[in-house]
């Protein structure tokens, strides 16, 4: 089964499926309904999706991930929550719908974040299968602290606050787009790559693949909010430009800021090719990052 649009839409209901299982009502039932609330909005799963695919492109079982997968929506979630607070974006609307503060209150939603972000790694300790090697979910457990820390998603968005209405080097930029974006995109491939006990140098051409990809998803997101409606994106759009963001498309242009993403998602699909362990489906979701920066074109 290749086709990017069926496998998306089966990888959310087996996702959505679990998440929903992991994350039932307990007491005080305020916090998990507003836990639940953002995770279980109609999000892609992009970053469920390339653990899953990547486990598979490697030949291993994909039960054995969907734990970590599920927690790493979880991370993903709760950065989107404290990312829309009032003292981040200041954001109303998140995946269609009002954001987790608009509903929850600020208490509360900088609460669901935090016991999100201490949930998921416990997700991937009780609920990842007893066949998996202790080391392996070891390993696991490292990267998901270090990419929810200061060293990766923290640091990057730091930085992002720090560089609004200031002039920022490509040095700076890139800090912040592999960092804040990137490095979640990054630990997803990985994260499939050990899971299925793909040897060290399989693991690391899933590290640049995904890499690469998390790059340009973070310039096409940027793109979007430019040339994108908010009904289209479920989001507020045009924020970048009035919050002065330091974005790819700010410091370059709209058009070589396409041509960036369509160099990086070319070389991303090479490293695939190259190394013999490109799936249709990999390639087809690297192809629509691309495809999504040009849609001013159309
Ligand atoms: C990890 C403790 C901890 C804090 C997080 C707030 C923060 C620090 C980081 C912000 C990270 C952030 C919101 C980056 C933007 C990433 C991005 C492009 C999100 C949109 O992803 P999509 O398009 O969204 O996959 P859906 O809704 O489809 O999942």
């Amino acid at each position: 089964m290749n086709d990017l649009k069926t496998c998306i839409e089966e990888n959310k209901h087996l996702i959505n499926k679990h998440l929903d299982e992991y994350l039932e009502i307990r007491y005080p039932d305020i916090i998990w309904e507003s836990m639940r609330y953002t995770v279980l909005l109609d999000g892609k799963r992009l970053r469920p999706l390339l653990v899953l695919e990547t486990v598979k492109a490697c030949g291993g079982k994909i039960e054995n991930a969907i734990p970590t997968a599920c927690a790493i929506e979880m991370l993903h979630a709760q950065s989107l929550i404290h990312d829309d607070l009032p003292c981040m974006d200041n954001d109303d609307l998140r995946r269609g719908k009002l954001t987790n503060h608009k509903v929850f209150g600020e208490a509360i939603a900088t609460l669901a974040g935090d016991a999100l972000l201490s949930f998921a790694p416990q997700v991937i300790i009780q609920k990842t299968p007893t066949a998996v090697k202790n080391e392996i979910i070891l390993k696991i457990l490292e990267e998901f602290l270090i990419t929810a820390g200061a060293l990766s998603l923290i640091g990057g968005q730091v930085v992002d606050i720090q560089s609004e209405n200031k002039k920022i080097d490509k040095e700076t930029l890139n800090y912040i787009h592999s960092h804040k974006t990137g490095d979640l995109i990054r630990f997803s491939t990985r994260a499939g790559a050990i899971f299925a006990e793909a040897p060290e140098n399989i693991v690391k051409v899933f590290d640049e693949f995904g890499r690469l990809i998390g790059y340009a998803f973070q310039i096409a997101d940027d793109i979007l909010d430019i040339i994108s409606s908010a009904d289209e994106l479920g989001k507020t759009t045009g924020k970048d430009e009035k919050s002065q963001k330091s974005t790819y498309p700010k410091l370059y242009g709209l058009e070589n800021s396409i041509t960036e993403v369509k160099n990086l998602c070319k070389q991303a699909k090479n490293v695939l090719i190259n190394n013999n362990i490109a799936t249709p489906v990999l390639i087809q979701l690297t192809e629509n990052i691309m495809i999504k920066s040009e849609k001013d074109k159309k």
